[in-house]
């Protein structure tokens, strides 16, 4: 599997890592079951609302902040447990904790950023399932004007490794074109020596 980014990390894909019918069963089953939240984050003494719907599943002691908010996870899913193991076979690593996002539509939007919070680790693998409509993922380095542009689609596996959150940063932006909900699962792994201490 060829390494996608130039210099400074990695980051593999595995397009239609499930079939179309597979994606198809697990975006709808993901869709109607999870608990899709609202969140909020404070900029400047405001609430403002997070332009996606999300919510956070894992083994009970793999906390997690998000929105400037720390989450507990909720208990696993057979759909998710599922997901995770075939991703984990795929990877050769383990994950004991999901952050999903929906994007409702074209306004729906992730802005850009690193995942690079402490309790992941010094370079963490984190897996990242693609389900629904396609979207436009979208990196740049952080010191020079490398740039590159992913399309993800319905039953696509993006894998970012290495040193790849110290030095790129990476963002799903809004989109004028119409857009049916995609549906984003990143599996993640929550280091122990942190977990549940901020
Ligand atoms: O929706 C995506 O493809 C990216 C999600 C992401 O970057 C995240 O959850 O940290
Ligand atoms: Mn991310």
């Amino acid at each position: 599997m060829d390494n996608l980014i130039p210099f400074d990390g990695e980051l593999y894909l595995y397009r239609n890592f499930y079939s179309l019918p597979e994606s198809d069963c697990l975006f709808a089953r993901l869709q109607a079951e999870l608990a899709w939240q609202e969140e909020s984050i404070f900029i400047y003494g405001r609430q403002v609302k997070v332009p996606r719907l999300m919510c956070w599943y894992g083994d009970s002691d793999a906390w997690y902040q998000y929105s400037g908010v720390n989450h507990q996870p909720l208990p696993w899913t057979p759909t998710l447990q599922t997901i995770r193991k075939s991703i984990e076979r795929q990877c050769r690593c383990r994950f004991n904790s999901v952050l999903a996002n929906l994007y409702r539509d074209g306004n729906d939007s992730m802005g850009c950023h690193a995942d690079d919070e402490k309790e992941l680790g010094q370079n963490p693998v984190i897996a990242s399932l693609s389900l629904g409509d396609q979207r436009v993922f979208k990196l740049h380095h952080k010191k020079c004007r490398e740039k590159l542009d992913i399309v993800l689609s319905h039953g696509d596996l993006l894998v970012m490794a290495g040193s790849l959150q110290h030095h790129w940063l990476h963002s799903v932006p809004k989109t004028k074109k119409l857009k049916t909900p995609r549906i984003n699962l990143t599996f993640r792994e929550i280091e122990a020596a942190t977990r549940g201490t901020n």
